[in-house]
């Protein structure tokens, strides 16, 4: 039937009006039934081999404007609406969205899922049914505050399936509901996102911000994305959770085996299952349970089990890296005990090396290191990342298995983060090289034959300059803040953590502050937006965002200083928001301390938006780096060996770089200045300034005066607009490479070996 009868009737059987008589929100949830019906109608991807990616987060953001493009149907849609007096922008408005991730692993996990179905490979995502995603944040006063984030009410795309499965704990049995959500391919098949769930989770336990009874499991299992872990409870619900989503997914698998008749013994065989960092880690010991329970020994279990994951690090900060108290397991899932104490035995049977051990000396139960001695591939996901975890952080396990180590440089999917979030630039790129690059990525290298058409950059101009009048528009909107678009947008928007070092712009900000007090105006106004979310429990990341939110104020207030310089923290980062800032970004922020970040993928989607990097050489900066070369990127700062080095010689002590560096000193200082004081919390203030004097863990005053220089020089360039223009193309056709498709293939190749 044709899209707009479809439509039409829907109307009629909901709300017994036509398309034109409803609201938005009815008009919404017409389209979304009529699409959830084109998604039934399309065809499962099959094969006789599949990939189960287990994931604790799938950060997938709102899903209409992504499903219609991936329908082809986008375009039609939007048409009808306006024909009937409607904006689809407005309609999408309507839809919550599922914040179902912290950050870049459970945004990865998205973008993941998008290539699989996109290139035709049968592979489902298997995780939680958070009720309250990630946390709204809120600010009051200049500091964060915490409220709950409900997003799916009495209209989702999730679908009740009849699936469900009992889960034993040590006190007491769960029964799972199972949920999907399809997962369309662009122009193609489908797969699935199951989301697992039970029925007596209860909402109304949340009280004062987001806090919640954590002792009562019946009521507050999959109530949160995995909470705040500052506390033994929190740390013990977040293993009842990991627990309930890898022994529903380990079921799941085996049931479908048994239905296709397939001998268990033949698991690896048909499944691979990619465990995303070590949150489903228990799937290892859960399944050799399993499998020990249909009949098979402990040593054939090992074996199926260790030829059937395959596990992927997403980081080398000690403090992320999961390592469970053997008590917490004994008192939730016993059954484990035993197989986790059997697998550690034939572990020490491989190696004498206490570091390789899963079961340390103070019993704690080191969760990567189960996955990497039965697992049979574990990957990092940037070049520089891999190599880290080869050489110093995983160095012992790389020695005893070389082989299975392998990189996957992360990718984004460039239906949601091109052809969705910016159209203009989507249209633009069509028009010169045609479509092709959408399914093909690497085509868009083929944009280089226009660096020098005059016309097609000042195009490229014009539609940056389009959306950030856009952006400009969303601000006033959202929080109502006028800010200059004419200025150059310049962009860091990430987890709030010290080793991303948004302390570090915090410096730059300063410094251009008080150079505009002192008469020296910058070559460019600048507008230095932020958007971030800080840990409930991280008092310093809080503290960093006090201080951003001051400078804010102070900044605005004073008619000297707020036509060159102005600072916005937007509020309640999420992924819809990241849909409007990146296509409006000129300077994309990638400041981490070199050998922190594993990878990151903002500076991808910034990149391929036509923003020009200011970045460390870590994680993927260093491939971008590699690929634009040296005249259309900022890279500054010490490199990743050197930062190795003060590590291990413990030799960086922040009051030596002040007290050679008075300037670098005044800049930390007025952090507590009285301006600062008379707007904030003398206490957050003090605290930051206190750790930047005395530890600074992730050394950003080492870098600081490298930044500060690198960024001015950045500012100056931007001014000879053509020339920028040239940078912005040369960034947007190398940005090919990070596509997730290419990751995927990679993944598939390498690990999967999917047909
Ligand atoms: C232990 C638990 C509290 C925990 C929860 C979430 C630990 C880690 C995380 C999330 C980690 C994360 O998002 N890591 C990021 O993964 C991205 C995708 O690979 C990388 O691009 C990015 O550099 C890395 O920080």
């Amino acid at each position: 039937m044709e899209l707009e009868k479809m439509l039409e009737e829907k109307a009629q059987q909901l709300f017994n009006g036509t398309l034109r008589d409803l609201t938005d929100e009815q008009t919404y949830i017409t389209l979304l039934s009529v699409v959830k019906e084109l998604l039934a109608d399309k065809k499962t991807i099959e094969g006789e081999r599949k990939v189960y990616y287990f994931s604790a987060e799938f950060l997938i953001g709102k899903l209409m404007s992504n499903n219609l493009i991936n329908l082809g149907i986008r375009k039609e849609v939007k048409e009808i609406l306006n024909k009937n007096g409607k904006s689809l922008s407005e309609i999408e408005e309507i839809e919550n969205e599922p914040s179902l991730g912290n950050g870049g692993l459970g945004r990865l996990a998205a973008c993941f899922l998008d290539s699989i179905a996109t290139l035709g490979l049968p592979g489902d995502g298997i995780g939680l049914n958070y009720h309250l995603g990630l946390f709204k944040q809120e600010f009051k006063d200049n500091k964060q505050y915490e409220t709950p984030n409900p997003w799916i009410g009495e209209y989702s795309w999730l679908n009740k399936t009849k699936k469900s499965y009992m889960v034993e704990y040590k006190d007491f049995c769960l029964k799972s509901t199972l949920y999907d959500i399809d997962v369309l391919g662009y122009k193609g098949d489908k797969n699935k996102l199951h989301l697992f769930d039970i029925d007596t989770v209860d909402e109304s336990i949340v009280h004062d911000g987001i806090a919640f009874d954590k002792e009562n499991l019946l009521k507050n299992l999959t109530l949160f994305l995995y909470p705040d872990d500052s506390d033994e409870d929190g740390k013990k619900l977040r293993v009842y959770q990991q627990y309930f989503m890898v022994s529903n997914g380990a079921q799941m698998i085996l049931e479908d085996l048994k239905r296709r008749k397939i001998p268990l013994t033949e698991l690896d065989k048909y499944v691979c299952i990619q465990i995303n960092d070590t949150h489903p880690s228990l799937v290892i010991p859960e399944l050799i349970r399993l499998l020990m329970k249909e009949g098979l020994t402990f040593k054939k279990c090992v074996q199926i089990v260790s030829r059937t994951c395959a596990y992927t690090n997403h980081t080398i900060l000690a403090e992320a890296l999961e390592k469970w108290p053997m008590y917490y397991l004994e008192e939730i899932v016993p059954q484990l005990v035993p197989i986790i104490e059997a697998l550690d035995a034939v572990a020490n049977e491989r190696s004498d090396n206490p570091k390789t051990a899963i079961i340390d000396e103070n019993k704690l139960v080191h969760m990567a290191s189960m996955d990497i001695h039965f697992g049979f591939s574990i990957n990092g996901v940037a070049a520089i990342h891999t190599d880290i975890l080869k050489q110093s952080e995983l160095k012992d396990f790389y020695d005893l298995y070389p082989k299975k180590f392998n990189n996957k440089t992360n990718g984004i999917t460039f239906r949601r983060w091109l052809m969705d979030c910016d159209e203009e630039l989507t249209d633009f790129i069509d028009s010169l090289i045609g479509e092709d690059y959408k399914t093909d990525a690497d085509e868009l290298t083929k944009l280089r034959d226009y660096l020098n058409d005059h016309d097609a950059l000042t195009r490229l101009l014009d539609i940056k300059q389009t959306k950030k009048n856009q952006l400009a528009k969303v601000l006033y909107d959202k929080e109502g803040i006028k800010v200059d678009p004419e200025s150059i947008f310049d962009i860091q928007i990430k987890r709030l953590h010290e080793y991303k070092r948004q302390q570090m712009n915090v410096l730059y900000i300063i410094y251009q502050y008080l150079q505009i007090k002192a008469g020296h105006l910058p070559a460019h106004p600048i507008t230095c937006i932020f958007g971030a979310k800080a840990a409930p429990a991280y008092i310093l990341a809080k503290d960093i965002i006090h201080t951003i939110l001051c400078l804010q104020q102070i900044i605005d207030a004073d008619p000297e200083v707020s036509p060159y310089l102005k600072v916005v923290m937007v509020t309640n980062y999420n992924v819809t928001y990241a849909e409007q800032l990146i296509p409006a970004c000129d300077l994309s922020e990638q400041i981490s301390l070199a050998s922190k970040e594993a990878s990151g993928t903002g500076n991808m989607k910034m990149m391929l938006n036509g923003a020009v990097t200011i970045g460390t050489d870590d994680g993927a900066n260093v491939e971008i780096h590699d690929l634009v070369g040296d005249k259309n990127i900022y890279i500054f700062g010490i490199d990743s060996d050197t930062v190795i080095k003060h590590y291990e010689k413990a030799d960086y002590h922040p009051a030596d770089v002040l007290a050679k560096d008075p300037e670098l000193k005044k800049l930390v200082d007025f952090i507590v200045s009285d301006e600062m004081v008379k707007v904030g919390d003398h206490e957050c203030l003090e605290r930051l300034h206190h750790d930047l004097c005395t530890k600074d863990w992730f050394m950003a005053l080492i870098d600081a005066k490298d930044y500060i220089e690198t960024k001015e020089r950045a500012i100056k360039d931007y001014n000879d607009r053509y020339a920028w223009a040239k940078k912005m193309l040369i960034n947007i056709s190398a940005a090919g490479y990070f596509s997730s498709d290419r990751t995927i293939r990679q993944y598939n190749e390498d690990i999967w070996k999917l047909k």
